[in-house]
C-alpha cells in the first residue's frame, strides 16, 4: 500500500521514471539493514549454571563456631559475638563452607585452596557446558570474577587450561572487584560483544571464603566472617544472531555505579592488618549507609532507561518539588513493577536486604528470593544473584516476556544492575537447578529474626 502511494506521489512529480523504484529498494534495503544490525547488537544468555557443593561441606551455625574455635586465635568473648551475630544472620543450617576448613587436620595451604576453587569453577562450568551443549572451541572471551582469592596463573588461565581454549581467547579477570562484579562482568562482556562478531562469552564467578576468614579480636573485623561461603556460577552470552531461538533471556540494560570518589564509601569494606597484625577486612559502621546510597543512585540511573513516562513524570515533580524546597514531601521512590517483573538483589546481609525492603519502594514477595538465597547458600559473592535467579526459575515464576532485574553491591562502593527479558517460559523441573529437590521448603518464614542493623549507622535519605 505504502509503496503504491510513494509510486503514484513521485510519478505526480514528473522525476524521471526510475527514481521512485530506486528510492524504494533504499528505503528497504535501509530497513532490514536496521533489524539486522538491531538483531547482531543483541547480547542473549544463552544459560547459566550455579554450583552446589556437596554435602559434606554443609555446616550448621554451631559447627561454624567449633571449626573456627579450632582455625580462629579469636578469644572467647570474640566467639561469644560471632555466635550471636550469626544467630542474627539469616542463614541456615544448609550453608557451605571450604572443604579443608572442615577436615581434620585443617589444611589451609595455597593447593588445598586451589583444589577448593577448581572445584566450584570448574563444577559450574561443566554443568553449563553441558546444559548449553555449546563447543568449547566457539568461547571467544572469558571473564572471571572472584572476590578476593589471587593465585598465579590466574583463575582465568585455569579455564583455559581445563578446557583447552583457543589461543586467540580473550581473558579478563576481575579479581578483587567486590560483590558486585559478577554483574559488572555482564556489562564488560556487553561491550565486548558489540566488538567481536558472532562468538561466545564466558563468565565465571566462583567464591572462596577461606582466605577472607578473620583469627583476631577486633569486632570491626569480625563481621566479614559470618555471612559469606562457598558458591560460584557461570554464565554463557552470545551475540550470534542465530542464537535468538536457542537462548533463555536477552539482554537489555547494564547500568553500573561506582562510589569510591568518597572515602566513607572507599573505606567501608576495606582490607588490613589489625593492630597485632592479623590480617582481615574492616567493616565501618557506614557501610549500610554506603550501601543504600550506591544502590539510590545506580536506581536513579537505571529508572530512565526502563521506567514508563507516567512514572519518569511522577518522579521528576518530586525531585523538583524537594530540590527547591517548594514543599516539605517525602522522596518518590519510582515503582518499579510498572516496568519490571522480577528482582533479584544480591544477598549481602540481613540488615542491607531490610533496607532495601524498606526504603527502596520492595515489598516481601520482591526480597523472597534473596532471602531464601541467603539462608540456603548465604553471602557467595560475586555469585549471588544467579542463585536467587534460579530460584524465580525453580518455582516457575519466569514467564515468556518478563522482565527481569539483577542487582547486586560491595566494596569500592560499587552498584551494578543487569536488567534482561524472558525469551522464554523456563521450565521449572530443570534438574540442574540448584534449587531442584528442596524448592518445595521454601520460602520459610523468616520474620522474627531479630537483626543487628543498630550497629550501623542508618541510611541517610537524600
Ligand atoms: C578478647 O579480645 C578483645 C580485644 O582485644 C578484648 O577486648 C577482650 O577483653 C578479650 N576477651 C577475653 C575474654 O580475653
Ligand atoms: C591474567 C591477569 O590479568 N591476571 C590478574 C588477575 O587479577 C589479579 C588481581 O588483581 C592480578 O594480580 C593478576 O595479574
Amino acid at each position: 500500500m505504502i509503496l503504491d502511494e510513494l509510486h503514484e506521489q513521485f510519478s505526480q512529480l514528473k522525476y524521471p521514471s526510475f527514481i521512485a523504484p530506486l528510492l524504494c529498494s533504499a528505503v528497504i534495503c535501509l530497513l532490514a539493514y536496521t533489524f539486522i544490525t538491531r538483531r547482531s547488537r543483541s547480547v542473549f544468555l544463552i544459560d547459566f549454571a550455579c554450583y552446589k557443593p556437596p554435602p559434606t561441606q554443609m555446616c550448621s551455625k554451631e559447627k561454624f563456631i567449633e571449626r573456627f574455635k579450632i582455625y580462629g586465635n579469636s578469644n572467647e568473648t570474640s566467639i561469644e559475638f560471632m555466635r550471636k551475630l550469626l544467630g542474627k544472620s539469616g542463614l541456615g543450617e544448609k550453608t557451605y563452607m571450604p572443604s579443608n576448613l572442615l577436615r581434620d587436620p585443617l589444611d589451609m595451604c595455597l593447593k588445598e585452596t586451589r583444589r577448593e576453587v577448581e572445584s566450584v569453577m570448574f563444577g559450574a562450568v561443566d554443568l553449563l557446558l553441558e546444559k548449553t551443549q555449546v563447543k568449547t572451541e566457539d568461547i571467544g572471551i572469558v571473564i572471571v570474577t572472584c572476590t578476593i582469592l589471587n593465585v598465579l596463573p590466574s583463575l582465568a588461565d585455569m579455564i583455559v587450561h581445563r578446557y583447552k581454549l583457543r589461543e586467540n581467547v580473550l581473558v579478563y579477570n576481575l579479581t578483587s572487584m567486590g560483590c558486585s562484579s559478577g554483574l559488572r562482568a555482564i556489562g564488560f562482556a556487553q561491550k565486548l560483544l558489540q566488538v567481536h562478531r558472532n562468538t561466545y562469552a564466558l563468565l565465571v564467578s566462583p567464591e572462596n571464603t577461606q582466605q577472607m576468614i578473620y583469627r583476631g579480636n577486633e569486632r570491626s573485623k569480625l563481621f566479614m566472617n559470618f555471612p559469606l561461603r562457598v558458591g560460584g556460577a557461570a554464565a554463557l552470552l552470545s551475540n550470534r544472531p542465530s542464537d535468538h531461538g536457542k537462548a533463555k533471556y536477552q539482554l537489555l540494560h547494564t547500568v553500573h555505579t561506582h562510589t569510591a570518589n568518597s572515602d566513607r564509601s572507599y573505606q567501608s569494606i576495606y582490607e588490613e592488618e589489625d593492630s597485632v597484625g592479623i590480617g582481615g577486612v574492616t567493616i565501618t559502621k557506614e557501610l549500610l549507609a554506603v550501601a543504600i546510597e550506591a544502590v539510590e543512585a545506580n536506581i536513579h540511573a537505571l529508572g530512565p532507561l526502563v521506567l514508563p513516562l507516567s512514572e519518569k513524570i511522577r518522579y521528576i515533580t518530586n525531585y523538583i518539588t524537594r530540590r527547591y524546597n517548594l514543599a516539605d514531601i517525602k522522596p518518590y521512590v519510582p515503582n518499579f513493577k510498572k516496568a519490571i517483573e522480577h528482582v533479584f538483589p544480591h544477598v549481602g546481609t540481613k540488615p542491607v536486604l531490610d533496607e532495601f525492603e524498606k526504603n527502596l519502594g520492595f515489598n516481601e514477595a520482591d526480597v523472597e528470593a534473596s532471602r531464601m538465597n541467603l539462608y540456603r547458600f548465604g553471602n557467595t559473592c560475586s555469585s549471588s544473584t544467579w542463585y536467587a535467579l534460579s530460584y524465580g526459575e525453580a518455582k516457575g515464576r519466569i514467564k515468556k516476556g518478563d522482565r527481569l532485574w539483577q542487582i547486586a553491591f560491595g566494596s569500592g562502593f560499587k552498584c551494578s544492575s543487569a536488567v534482561w527479558r524472558a525469551l522464554r517460559t523456563v521450565d521449572p523441573h530443570d534438574k540442574r537447578n540448584p534449587w531442584k529437590d528442596e524448592i518445595n521448603e521454601f520460602p520459610v518464614d523468616l520474620r522474627n529474626i531479630e537483626t543487628y542493623s543498630e550497629l550501623f549507622e542508618p541510611a541517610k535519605r537524600k
